[in-house]
């Protein structure tokens, strides 16, 4: 069966792109003339969407310089003067939705109801949350002082989202910032640019260098990027917590994760199976806190799995733009050929559901592993559930806990005792209680272990984004 285009369509977007590319970098508000470039692709059609700028190590100066230069009189404003850009940018966003929503999904293979009914309202959301953030620190600011000039450095799989947890804390704290995107997804960045200037945002708060991984490593190395804010893959977080030891840069990582999803054997089971759904196959699984590994009570195993295969038959994989489909093409070929590869050298028994052929990987489970197994320990980062039993509530918490990630988990109880006991034993930054992907703003997001350290989002993603400074005001003797 089709089901037809959305009606949002690309026109427009295709529109946009043909009027501004091929795309320079966005430094001191406004675009450089384009240099070596390289394409961005649709990875749905393979298509061509546009030329993009190979940043040097130059251009990263000149965006470095351009923030280090706007960053005092930035912070020196009022809260409540900046986060009237924010509120600015949060408007400009909803304006402007169905642009950013479309050209989210061509450049990245998502469904364009996620990126129409997710990605973009998270996105205005987070700029107004940090608006009213800026505003608070009105009353707190004397004793906080911005960090500086941030270096961002975001990932392919929420590529408007990733930059607005950047770039709203670090603007809320009086911080300026150079962003580099993700090389397959830097278009979403450009049109953001682009609305900065509507929003009045003044020149050089703002800067977006694109390229690929060298001139991330070139943002890191810049010794006035005195934060950087990384969310990739965990050998690259690695790379980068080296490069800046010793420096005194300021760091946070948001890295991989093989989050557990627990079933206990009183779980709403229907409810339980949807919400897997939406963990595991939210973007296609590429999602760093995806629900990727099910622990199921022995007891409702066998009828656990088969309401879940029913419900994979079901999931409808094709056109990202078609509003109607479950789950769009894999991120680029590159990322299918890594999660074909996984899947092929692992045992196990491996239930598939159809997909069209091209950049698509179809909706997968994997039985019958043990946990040490390859596939049970390391990120797929695509649309692979791996599944296995547990009798007890302590061997739940074993299996949970034998991972090298500390992302997210999922408990699913009707108990709320067994659920509230579990909780706290989960090695993870994020647990959810009968629920997934439940991300908020407001709500501190982040991991231990090897998922990295720091929080985005919240009070605490704020702090990254300041230093206390305790020598603001003169010390009255203990004497007088
Ligand atoms: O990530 P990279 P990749 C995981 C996931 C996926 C794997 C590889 O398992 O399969 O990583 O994806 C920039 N210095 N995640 O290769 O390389 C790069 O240009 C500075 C999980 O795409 O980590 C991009 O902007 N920057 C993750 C960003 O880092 C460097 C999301 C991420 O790319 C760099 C993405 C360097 N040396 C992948 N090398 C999550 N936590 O959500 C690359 N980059």
């Amino acid at each position: 069966m089709t089901y037809g285009p959305a009606p949002e369509s690309s026109v427009e977007a295709m529109a946009w792109l043909h009027a501004n590319a091929p795309f320079g970098h966005w430094i001191g508000g406004k675009f450089t003339a384009p240099g070596t470039t390289f394409a961005s692709h649709n990875p749905a059609t393979s298509e061509t969407l546009a030329q993009i700028t190979q940043g040097t190590t130059t251009d990263i100066d000149t965006a470095v310089t351009a923030a280090g230069r706007a960053q005092p009189k930035w912070a020196k404003l009022p809260g409540h003067k900046r986060a009237q850009y924010l509120y600015a940018l949060a408007r400009l966003v909803q304006k402007h939705s169905r642009l950013f929503a479309t050209l989210e999904t061509l450049d990245s293979g998502k469904p364009i109801r996620e990126a129409r009914d997710i990605d973009i309202p998270l996105v205005a959301r987070h700029f107004y949350y940090h608006a009213g953030l800026a505003q608070l620190l009105d009353a707190e600011q004397p004793d906080m002082a911005p960090v500086g000039v941030c270096g961002a450095i975001i990932p392919w799989n929420f590529p408007l989202l990733m930059l607005a947890w950047k770039v709203a804390p670090a603007l809320a704290a009086g911080n300026t910032i150079v962003l580099k995107p993700a090389e397959q997804t830097p278009l979403t960045a450009l049109l953001f640019a682009q609305i900065s200037r509507e929003a009045g945002l003044p020149p050089g708060v703002l800067n977006i260098v694109t390229g690929d991984g060298a001139t991330g490593a070139a943002l890191v190395a810049h010794p006035d990027a005195t934060k950087i804010a990384f969310t990739g893959s965990t050998d690259v977080g690695r790379k980068i917590r080296t490069a800046t030891a010793g420096t005194g840069k300021a760091l946070t990582l948001e890295l991989g994760g093989k989050s557990p999803y627990i079933v206990f054997d009183d779980a709403d089971i229907d409810s339980a199976v949807e919400g897997l759904v939406d963990a595991i196959w939210f973007n296609g699984g590429q999602v760093c806190c995806a629900g990727s590994r099910l622990l199921v009570q022995e007891g409702i195993a066998e009828r656990f799995h088969t309401k879940l295969r029913a419900r994979m038959n079901g999931l409808r994989v094709g056109d990202p733009m078609d509003k109607c489909i479950d789950m769009g093409a894999i991120n680029s070929p590159e990322q299918l050929a890594r999660i074909t590869a996984m899947v092929d050298a692992s045992g196990g028994e491996k239930y598939q559901t159809a997909c069209p052929t091209g950049c698509y990987y179809p909706p997968t489970l994997i039985t019958g592993l043990g946990s040490a197994d390859a596939l049970m320990q390391d990120e797929i980062f695509g649309p692979v559930l791996v599944s296995m039993t547990f009798r007890t509530p302590a061997e739940a918490v074993d299996l949970a806990n034998n991972t090298r990630y500390g992302l997210a988990a999922s408990i699913w109880s009707e108990n709320i005792n067994v659920a509230l006991d579990i909780a706290p034993q989960i090695k993870a930054g994020v647990v959810w209680i009968n629920g997934a992907n439940m991300l908020d703003a407001a709500a501190p997001f982040g991991g231990v272990r090897e998922s990295g350290f720091g929080r985005e989002g919240g009070w605490d993603g704020l702090l990254a984004y300041l230093r206390p400074k305790a020598a603001s005001k003169p010390l009255r003797s203990t004497l007088a």
